[in-house]
């Protein structure tokens, strides 16, 4: 049995160098349902082997300042602890009700001393008690393949293993409670590039 042994290791081996030399990247352009490029939209590829890759950041922030959330949409990894400095010189109160991640930042000024841990996926919407006004989205991915669209609606995924994926697009004008728009996507060993239409919009 031991004589056995090393021949698997050595494939697997084998089969892993491969899995990294084949990483590539994919190009999604994001357009709106009247063929609008459609900018700031959240992409992420998703598979169970993606899942198993997640890697928190050390740290995110979300200010506010001039009774804003800057920025108003904050994409992160699973795991990834998040702070609120107050820039202003009025209090804040910060909260979200929503499923991945309930919480409370009770009226401060300066920057809260313990983060907010965004353990669960999904899409945290963040509100104000103070000023109704006052709104931002923590989108928690549950894999390290996700970017927002640029100005031309374009972002670019890379470093991809090939595999089976599914597609997600999200957007802060879908309606409120409105899923991500979702999609098979198969990543195979050469750079490519598709197109996602997101329907459902508000306006702007
Ligand atoms: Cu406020």
């Amino acid at each position: 049995m031991r004589k056995g042994l090393k021949p698997v290791l050595g494939l697997l081996g084998g089969l892993l160098w491969v899995g990294a030399a084949a990483a590539t990247s994919l190009e999604v352009t994001v357009r709106d349902s009247a063929g609008q490029p459609l900018a700031g939209a959240v992409v992420v590829l998703e598979s169970p082997a993606a899942r198993r890759a997640v890697q928190p950041l050390e740290s995110a922030s979300i200010a506010q300042r001039g009774k804003a959330f800057v920025p108003s949409v904050l994409v992160v990894p699973r795991g990834t602890p998040v702070t609120f400095p107050n820039q202003d010189t009025v209090r804040h109160h910060v909260y979200s009700f929503s499923e991945p991640k309930r919480f409370e930042l009770k009226l401060y000024l300066g920057t809260p001393a313990v983060p907010v841990v965004f353990d669960k996926a999904g899409v945290v919407v963040l509100g104000c008690n103070i000023h109704d006004d006052m709104v931002a989205w923590v989108v928690v991915t549950d894999t390290p393949y996700y970017g927002t669209t640029n100005e031309s609606g374009k972002v670019l995924l890379s470093g991809l293993p090939a595999g089976d994926y599914q597609l997600r697009v999200w957007h802060q004008r879908l309606r409120d409670g409105a899923p991500a728009a979702q999609q098979p996507h198969q990543v195979s060993a050469e750079p490519a590039r598709t197109t996602v239409t997101l329907q459902g919009l508000e306006a702007p």
